[in-house]
C-alpha cells in the first residue's frame, strides 16, 4: 500500500510512460431524441516511488498578470473518471490540447492511463494520473483524500468511467458487494460526486461543473431505448435492498440479473443523479449539473465483453443505418465542451448534438426525470455508500 502509486503529478521528476435519422433530431428544429410511435480490476500499480504526491503539487495562482497588465484565468483542473480509453481519453486530450486545463486521469489501471496518455500525444505538463477504482468504495475514498493532499483546487468533476457486460449469465460483484455496473456506473460515481462537492465549492474558478455522462440507452423515449432488455427501475426494491442478492436481487427492480439491463439501469441512475444534484445543490453552490449522451461511440472498450460478431457488425450498423455513430476524437469534442464551453453553463440539462454536431438541450425518458424517482435513488444510494 505505502508504494502504490495512486498520485503521480506529471510536474514529478519520475519516469513516465507514458445526421442522422433515429436517436437524434429528424429535423433541423427538432429538440427531441426519436420518439417511437409505439407508445410508452483492480490494477493496483505498484511503483517505487519516494515521493508522495502532496510534496509536489503547488497551487496554480488564480490569475496572472500578462505583460500587458491583463488578468489571465489560471488553468482549471478536471478531474475525469475513465479517463485511460474511449470517450474519456479523447475528451482529456482535447482539453488537454487547449493549453487551459491540467487534467486529472483518475483510473483503475495506473499504466494503462500513462500509456493511453503518451500515445495520444498529451502533453506531460497537461496531465496528472491519479488512481481510482470506482469498484471499492475505499479506493474512492483514498482518492479524494488524494485529490485535497495535492492541494490543487478542483474545477471540474466527469463522472465517465463505466462497465458493460452484454453476455455476462452471472452477476460479478464490487468489493462491497454490489452488482458491478450499477456499483461502478452509479455507486462508486454518486459516492465520488457527493465527496468532491465540497472541493468543487470551495474552488474559486468562474465555472464549475459536476459532469455525469448518461446515454441514449436508459431513455425508453427513444428507439435505442426500446432495444430489449429496456431501463426500468421498477420500485427500487433490489437497489433498497443492497444489490448483494442476499436477501434481494442484483437489479434495482429486483428481477433476475441481466447485465444488458443493469448497465441501462446505472444509466438512468446517472441521468437522475444529475437532475438530483443540480435540485439540492445548484443555487446554494453555483456549480452546473450537466449530463450528455455524446453519440454512438461504437469503437470503444465499452464494448469488449460483447461477442466478436456484434463488434464486428455494430460500428457499420451504427455508421450507415442507424447514423448515429460518432468518432471517439468527436465524442471527446463534445465532452470537452461540455467541460468548458462558456455557453454551455445551464444547469440540469441532458445535453446532445445534432447532425450538424451543434448541442441541443435533450428530453429525458420519463423514468429519466422522475423527481420523485431521483430523491428515492438518491436517499438509497446514500445509505449503500455510507453517507446516510
Ligand atoms: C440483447 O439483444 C441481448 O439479448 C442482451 O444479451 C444484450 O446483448 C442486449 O442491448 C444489448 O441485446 C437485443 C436484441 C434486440 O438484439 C439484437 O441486437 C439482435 C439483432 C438481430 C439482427 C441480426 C441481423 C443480422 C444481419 C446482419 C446485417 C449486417 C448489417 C451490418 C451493417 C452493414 C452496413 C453496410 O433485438 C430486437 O429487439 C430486435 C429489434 C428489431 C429491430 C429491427 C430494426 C431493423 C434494423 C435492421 C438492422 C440490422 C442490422 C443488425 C446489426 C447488428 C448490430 C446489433
Ligand atoms: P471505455 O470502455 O472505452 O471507457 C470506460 C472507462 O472506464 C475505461 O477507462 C475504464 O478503464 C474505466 N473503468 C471501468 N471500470 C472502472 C473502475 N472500476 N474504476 C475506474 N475506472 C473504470 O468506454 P466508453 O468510452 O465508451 O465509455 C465512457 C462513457 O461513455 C461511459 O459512461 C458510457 O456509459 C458512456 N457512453 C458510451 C457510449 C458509446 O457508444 N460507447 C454511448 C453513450 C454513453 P480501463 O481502461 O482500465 O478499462
Ligand atoms: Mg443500439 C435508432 C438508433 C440507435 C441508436 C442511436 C443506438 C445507439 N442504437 C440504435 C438502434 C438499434 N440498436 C437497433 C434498431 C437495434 C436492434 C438491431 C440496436 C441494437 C443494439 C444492441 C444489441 N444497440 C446496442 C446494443 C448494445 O449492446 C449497445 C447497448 O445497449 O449498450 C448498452 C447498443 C447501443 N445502441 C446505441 C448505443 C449508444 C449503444 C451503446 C452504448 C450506450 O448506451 O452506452
Amino acid at each position: 500500500m505505502s508504494l502504490q502509486a495512486y498520485f503521480l503529478p506529471s510536474t514529478l521528476p519520475v519516469h513516465k510512460e507514458g445526421s442522422t435519422f433515429w436517436g437524434i433530431p429528424l429535423s433541423e428544429n427538432a429538440r427531441t431524441e426519436f420518439k417511437p410511435s409505439v407508445s410508452r480490476s483492480t490494477n493496483r500499480v505498484s511503483i517505487s516511488l519516494g515521493v508522495r504526491a502532496q510534496a509536489a503539487v503547488t497551487t496554480p495562482n488564480i490569475s496572472r498578470a500578462t505583460p500587458e497588465g491583463k488578468k489571465t484565468l489560471r488553468k482549471g483542473n478536471v478531474v475525469i473518471t475513465g479517463a485511460s480509453s474511449g470517450l474519456g481519453l479523447a475528451a482529456a486530450k482535447a482539453l488537454a490540447e487547449t493549453g487551459k486545463w491540467n487534467v486529472v486521469m483518475a483510473c483503475r489501471d495506473f499504466l494503462k492511463a500513462e500509456r493511453a496518455a503518451k500515445a495520444a500525444g498529451m502533453a506531460k505538463e497537461s496531465y496528472t494520473v491519479m488512481h481510482l477504482d470506482l469498484a471499492s468504495l475505499d479506493s474512492v475514498r483514498q482518492f479524494v483524500e488524494n485529490v485535497r493532499r495535492a492541494g490543487m483546487p478542483l474545477d471540474v468533476l466527469v463522472c465517465n468511467a463505466a462497465v458493460y457486460f452484454p453476455t455476462a449469465k452471472e452477476p460479478t460483484y464490487t468489493a462491497d458487494g454490489f452488482e458491478m455496473s450499477v456499483g461502478v456506473n452509479h455507486l462508486g460515481h454518486f459516492l465520488l460526486a457527493r465527496e468532491l462537492l465540497e472541493d468543487l465549492k470551495t474552488s474559486d474558478y468562474p465555472s464549475k461543473r459536476l459532469i455525469i455522462v448518461g446515454s441514449i440507452t436508459g431513455n425508453t423515449n427513444t428507439l435505442a431505448g426500446n432495444v430489449p432488455p429496456k431501463a426500468n427501475l421498477g420500485d427500487l426494491r433490489g437497489l433498497a435492498a443492497g444489490l448483494s442478492g442476499v436477501n434481494g436481487s442484483t437489479m434495482i427492480d429486483g428481477g433476475e440479473f441481466d447485465g444488458a439491463k443493469a448497465y441501462k439501469d446505472s444509466k438512468v441512475c446517472n441521468m437522475l443523479t444529475m437532475q438530483e444534484f443540480h435540485r439540492r445543490f445548484h443555487e446554494e453552490t453555483g456549480v452546473t449539473f450537466a449530463s450528455l449522451y455524446p453519440g454512438c461511440i461504437a469503437t470503444t472498450g465499452l464494448f469488449r465483453e460483447h461477442i466478436p460478431l456484434f463488434r464486428l457488425l455494430f460500428p457499420p450498423f451504427q455508421k450507415y443505418i442507424t447514423k448515429g455513430f460518432v468518432s471517439e476524437h468527436e465524442a471527446g469534442k463534445r465532452l470537452a465542451q461540455v467541460v468548458s464551453e462558456p455557453s454551455l453553463t445551464k444547469s440540469g440539462v441532458y445535453w446532445s448534438w445534432n447532425k450538424n454536431s451543434a448541442s441541443f438541450e435533450n428530453q429525458l425518458s420519463q423514468e429519466a426525470s422522475d423527481p420523485e424517482k431521483a430523491k428515492r435513488v438518491w436517499e438509497l444510494s446514500e445509505k449503500l455508500v455510507g453517507l446516510a
